[in-house]
């Protein structure tokens, strides 16, 4: 993950450099904002750009935020825990077994991971990142925040070939 994400960086730089290779020295002050507006990376590591929304497999019921589903790539993933959203909400193709989510609040309020049944349930602080351990095994794994529930803060995890 961490691989593409600095290969998008590198691509990027790239272009703006050859841009401002190309244009001329009369337009250094207008060329100078402009590269200061690429940083356009997602703060979530992923394989997909977030335009697909959760899959009706997602097990998820009730108010969903749908902050979009992305593709696994490996059996760790970030997820972001803002106000009142996860994302990307819903991670997919997930290989069974134990995967780990990393979860960082870039909010302002107390967030929440829970999954009553694999007895989880971890608070995250404003600006603090938790590493949740969940199981996988046949079906989608939803979990909530259980502070926002109700506003639709809620998330899965749904393995492969489901
Ligand atoms: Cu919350």
């Amino acid at each position: 993950m961490m691989r593409s994400r600095w290969t998008l960086f590198g691509g990027i730089a790239g272009l703006v450099l050859l841009t401002a290779a190309c244009s001329s020295g009369d337009d250094a002050a207008t060329a100078s904002p402009a590269a200061s507006n690429t940083n356009v990376a997602s703060p979530v590591a992923t394989t997909n750009a977030a335009a697909a929304t959760c899959p009706a497999n997602s097990g998820l019921t009730g108010n969903i935020n749908d902050h979009g589903a992305v593709a696994a790539a490996g059996t760790t993933m970030e997820v972001e825990a803002g106000d009142s959203f996860f994302s990307p909400t819903c991670v997919t193709a997930l290989q069974p077994g134990i995967v780990t989510m990393v979860v960082s609040n870039t909010g302002a309020a107390l967030h929440n991971v829970s999954i009553a049944n694999q007895n989880i349930d971890m608070d995250v602080a404003p600006g603090e990142l938790i590493t949740v351990q969940i199981k996988l095994d046949g079906g989608a794994v939803p979990y909530v925040c259980k502070y926002h529930r109700t506003s639709g803060m809620v998330g899965s995890l749904i393995p492969a070939g489901t």
